[in-house]
């Protein structure tokens, strides 16, 4: 049985050129700053983000750990989104490892944060207060339907920040998706924030790697911060190889992703028994509820999961689908009929 994995688009594995390239890499030891191909997958990611410098991590959640470590110190507050990939999904680090706390505001359902929640949640000069050092903004939004943030509203938010001496980080795990869905060079989205992460690992499918990206002083630091949390790696051109690929090969084809989840919104749209919102799907992320009272959550997951659909649960009856590299056309007409059958037939 052929499995359609729409989990997310972590699971695409890397191409053949990107095999190729793991095992023609150039290597040496990079915390001696010594691993060629590395040191030019670092180059090429900061000259494409618009920034001076960039650092090659493990993960996003590392990225953005070193991003918020590098800029705060203990006892300091983050602004961050309720509905956050941070706030949500990085097991506390901030706090955890930091000593970093978190100021919470809502995420609207386009992924911004309201300027006047922003800036009613930064603090005032007050020994009772945590200091507020940094807003933290996420693009395209994860848990806000895959929404792409706006260069426009980027910078009004940076222009806010500076205004109250703070400073903005970007969690771009997808950010080739937001340009691409907004039609704009990704350094117009970037520009107007002093930090950012992006993943090699995610729909541009590299194995493993994200980017850290910023000012040649901030990156000096974060490569210090990166080596508290361990994150210094020695031959890593084995992942640098395949994340220059990335670059290189699989940027303009993640509007294939768009059209594939645009299609799969549509016939789920048709389906008696889900719902979805269609304005709210811009990108390779969708989401979708079960409204049925023929088949319950449980039901539902286990039945697609016998007919070989993987998807995400996210709450009682929400789900989430991403599409990526793996999957074609076909298999969105494999996935809507299965997800007929599963409402209608039960
Ligand atoms: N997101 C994963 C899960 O953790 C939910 C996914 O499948 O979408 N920022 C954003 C916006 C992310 O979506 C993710 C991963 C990360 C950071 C963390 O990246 P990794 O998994 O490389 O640590």
């Amino acid at each position: 049985m052929k499995i359609i994995d729409l989990r997310s688009d972590t699971v695409t594995l890397p191409t053949a050129p990107m095999r190729e390239a793991m095992y023609h890499a150039e290597l040496g030891d990079d915390v001696y700053g010594e691993d060629p191909s590395t040191n030019r997958l670092e180059k090429m990611a900061a000259e494409q983000m618009g920034k001076e410098a960039a650092l090659l991590v493990p993960s996003g959640t590392m990225g953005n750990l070193v991003c918020v470590l590098t800029h705060c110190t203990r006892g300091e507050e983050v602004i961050l989104g309720d509905k956050s990939h941070m706030f949500l999904n990085e097991a506390g680090g901030i706090s955890a490892l930091g000593g970093i706390q978190p100021h919470i505001i809502p995420n609207q359902p386009d992924g911004t944060l309201r300027l006047e929640d922003i800036e009613a949640a930064i603090r005032g000069d007050n020994i009772h207060f945590p200091r507020t050092r940094l807003i933290c903004l996420e693009n395209t939004h994860n848990r806000c339907n895959g929404s792409p943030l706006t260069s426009k509203y980027i910078e009004s938010v940076a222009a806010l920040a500076r205004r109250h001496g703070l400073l903005v980080s970007l969690d771009a795990a997808r950010i080739f998706n937001a340009s691409i869905a907004l039609g704009v060079d990704v350094k117009e989205l970037t520009h107007s924030v002093d930090s950012l992460i992006f993943c090699l690992s995610k729909g541009l499918s590299a194995p493993v790697g994200s980017i850290v990206c910023g000012s040649r002083e901030f990156i000096a630091e974060a490569l210090r911060t990166r080596k508290i949390l361990g994150g210094g790696m020695r031959q890593t051109g084995v992942i640098a190889a395949p994340g220059t690929i990335a670059l290189e090969q699989m940027v303009d084809r993640l509007a294939e992703d768009h059209m594939n989840a645009r299609c799969l919104a549509e016939g789920i749209a048709q389906i008696p028994g889900l719902s979805i919102d269609l304005a709210r799907v811009q990108t390779n992320i969708i989401y979708f509820d079960l409204v049925s009272d023929r088949v319950t959550a449980d039901v539902f997951m286990k039945q697609l999961g016998q007919k070989g659909i993987k998807l995400l649960r996210t709450g009682p009856s929400r789900f989430r689908m991403v599409t990526h590299y793996g999957i074609h056309s076909e298999d969105i007409d494999a996935t809507l009929m299965c997800l007929g059958k599963v409402v209608e037939e039960s």
